[in-house]
């Protein structure tokens, strides 16, 4: 029988050596997947399906943006927007294989294939991914130049905020091996500031960039709509989601976009949901959930 490790040190007690070195013990939920080193560690050669895209992602928050935006732009009649969607396991350390590492080589989900020109274009990063579709359709981007720039804006927000809500309290709050009051009071506050700076915007405008559905939308409803709903570390109650009625009136709307659902549940694993896309008659399969 393996010993369990032993707990960290009181952070009141703990004191820097003079080099950092990797405890592979250190608790903690991700412990098994977290390293200080990047690069594959196993080789393997990704699947390639039929058509022009090839996503290989898991449906949590960064990964359903891009399954969202590839059902709204199919929504609008953009055929050439049909894609893949492969399961990449990041629990198992799927994201670490070769074939990953060469699209992306910061081995985080989402990370695409462009496959519909001459050659194929390798994209990582959601808020890159979302950028690259919108120009390449014509679509949930704005073309005016002060419209556009406030899109954009919002979109490189939420790629700058959400680490605070999932790295920084979602960690502290619900995956660390205990409770440190700093980081909890720390992050919990930077995350309600967020959502007053959500709620404010919401309050001026129907929709984060504007009066149009935008990327800006698709990138920070699953994080943000998600923690509105109450479904994030079941810390709804905790940080009064409720109490931010703008937020929580735009997380509904989006709620409803037939797109939205569809792109919520591909590359997930149980019922009702996907784990992998291959076209669009798959949705049949999982039963009316998809089609409400
Ligand atoms: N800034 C990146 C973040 C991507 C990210 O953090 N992906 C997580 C899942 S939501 C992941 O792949 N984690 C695996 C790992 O850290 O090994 C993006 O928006 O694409």
């Amino acid at each position: 029988m393996s010993e369990a490790p032993p707990p960290p040190n009181h952070p009141a007690d703990y004191v820097p050596p003079k080099v950092w070195s990797w405890n592979k013990e250190n608790g903690g939920r991700f412990a098994n997947i977290n390293r200080p080193i990047a690069g594959p560690t196993s080789e393997k050669v990704l699947p390639v399906g039929k058509h022009p895209f090839q996503l290989y992602s898991l449906g949590t928050p960064n990964g359903v943006k891009v399954t969202i935006m590839f059902e709204e732009l199919l929504a609008l009649g953009h055929k050439g927007a049909e894609y893949d969607a492969w399961l990449i396991n990041i629990g198992s350390g799927d994201q670490f294989s070769s074939g990953f590492v060469e699209i992306n080589p910061n081995s985080k989900i989402p990370a695409l294939m462009d496959r519909s020109g001459p050659q194929p274009i390798r994209i990582f990063e959601s808020g890159a991914i979302l950028l690259h579709l919108a120009e390449k359709f014509g679509a949930f981007l704005p073309t005016e130049p002060a419209k556009r720039a406030e899109v954009l804006s919002w979109l490189m927000w939420q790629m700058g905020s959400a680490p605070y809500l999932g790295g920084g309290f979602g960690h502290f709050y619900a995956y660390a091996p205990f409770k440190i009051e700093y980081a909890i009071d720390r992050f919990a506050m930077e995350v309600k500031r967020q959502l007053d700076v959500l709620d404010r915007r919401l309050a001026e405008s129907e929709y984060l960039g504007g009066a149009d559905y935008s990327i800006a939308d698709i990138a920070v409803w699953p994080w943000y709509g998600f923690l509105a709903k109450g479904l994030a570390y079941e810390s709804g109650e905790f940080l009064d989601v409720k109490s931010y009625k703008h937020v929580q009136r735009w997380t509904a709307q989006i709620n409803e976009r037939p797109a939205v659902k569809r792109g919520s549940i591909v590359n997930r694993a149980g019922d009702g949901n996907l784990p992998e896309r291959h076209d669009a008659s798959d949705f049949d399969n999982v039963g009316q959930k998809a089609a409400e």
